[in-house]
């Protein structure tokens, strides 16, 4: 198949995920075009079958107050369609992509083709911004229209239902894992650079955005290294940064919490850590978790939204209510207590992980994207809507 991908290229769950799964897609001879503003963050080698097209949305024009990206958009989409004979688009990403895909399989319908497209729903283009009343009417009807739409779990689907006057099936495909990169590799080096006095280690990872609730990580920080000798790494980069980095300063935390930035190789440091830190205000799957899963690291998290389908309580890790952070620097506790314990809870924490292999997932896609191809073989027009 010959897929148009369209996602924000930022260091967001949304990106990674698409990123991914796009150049899984390309591994087994699809041919991938990511249609974006700036370069994937994930997408930084030349892969065979994967192209990228930069979209340019006139932003210098002085008129633009604001550039007016989702027209440029979707006219870089009809262009590459038409000229690459993409057979699909997928849009990560509710919030505008899936009201730019109509748009432009409006335009490609008015020139004689039509082109479906799947949105794929990740979080808060729906829990936080989607249902704002500025995007709510044309998310509603967008999603409504998409020829295909996926939520990455259970949850988010059913807060996509209940948000929205939604007529139309949600296919669940979750997030996905790949164990190539994403494994405990020994990097014991690091374990000493961090910790020198076999101090045990901590890790976080988000865009430090308020809904990641970074302050509560260094609370919970706060409480455990009172009582056992610590180490936070805080990796991402955000809105909340310096507050975070002023709170661990009034908290007198500045030796034993490194805030690294942004770091592409995130697994490294994953594979050195004992435990990760989530207390997300919401969360519709949490792929930073899985991530850490798959290197063997339990999760302290909270117990909002979809985190609970990969975080299994008293299994891989303990999941808690929003903001008690007194019970998730006990949980941290509980499981480092002792080597036995921590040992436990890593092996579950893997086995876990392993139920959201991309060799799974990827087949997934694949089947639905047939599915909605061959529909639209069928029926090829706009999905006729029972609402
Ligand atoms: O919050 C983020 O990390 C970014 C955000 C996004 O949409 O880019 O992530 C969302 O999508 C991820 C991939 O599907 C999910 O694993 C995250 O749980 C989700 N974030 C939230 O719901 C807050």
């Amino acid at each position: 198949m010959k897929i148009g991908v369209v996602c924000y290229p930022t260091y967001g769950g949304s990106g990674v995920l698409a990123t991914e799964l796009g150049l899984g897609l390309a591994r087994r001879g699809h041919e991938i075009h990511f249609i974006t503003y700036r370069r994937p963050a994930r997408l930084g080698f030349f892969h065979e079958n994967v192209f990228y097209h930069e979209v340019d949305s006139g932003a210098d024009y002085p008129l633009f107050e604001f550039a007016p990206y989702e027209t440029a958009l979707a006219s870089k989409l009809v262009d590459v369609v038409e000229n690459y004979e993409l057979d699909l688009l997928h849009v990560h990403y509710a919030v505008p992509h899936a009201a730019v895909a109509y748009m432009a399989r409006k335009i490609l319908l008015s020139r004689g083709r039509y082109v479906p497209f799947i949105t794929t729903l990740h979080g808060t283009d729906i829990t936080l911004v989607g249902s704002n009343p500025a995007f709510a009417p044309t998310i509603t009807f967008a999603i409504n229209k998409s020829d295909g739409v996926t939520a990455v779990s259970e949850s988010l689907k059913k807060d996509t239902l209940s948000s929205f006057a939604i007529c139309r099936p949600i296919e669940v495909i979750y997030n996905f894992i790949d164990f190539e990169r994403f494994k405990r590799d020994n990097k014991e080096h690091f374990r000493r650079a961090i910790a020198p006095n076999g101090e045990h280690i901590l890790i976080h990872v988000s865009n430090f955005r308020p809904v990641k609730r970074v302050d509560d990580v260094i609370y919970i920080f706060k409480i455990i290294h009172d009582q056992t000798p610590s180490k936070l790494l805080l990796i991402g980069d955000g809105p909340e940064r310096s507050k975070c980095e002023d709170l661990s300063r009034r908290l007198g935390l500045t030796k034993d919490i490194r805030f690294l930035g942004k770091q592409d190789a995130v697994e490294e440091l994953l594979a050195v850590a004992d435990v990760f830190l989530l207390p997300s205000a919401s969360e519709s799957f949490g792929l930073a978790a899985l991530e850490a899963m798959a290197c063997e690291v339990p999760v302290i998290s909270s117990n909002v939204g979809g985190i609970p389908e990969v975080n299994i309580d008293g299994q891989t890790g303990f999941t808690s209510g929003v903001g008690m952070v007194d019970k998730m620097a006990e949980d941290v506790l509980k499981i480092l207590d002792s080597e036995e314990s921590l040992r436990g809870f890593r092996e579950r924490a893997l086995a876990q992980a392993a139920r959201f292999d991309i060799e799974e997932m990827i087949p997934k896609y694949e089947a639905y994207y047939e599915e909605v191809l061959e529909r639209s073989r069928v029926q090829p027009e706009e999905p006729v809507l029972d609402c």
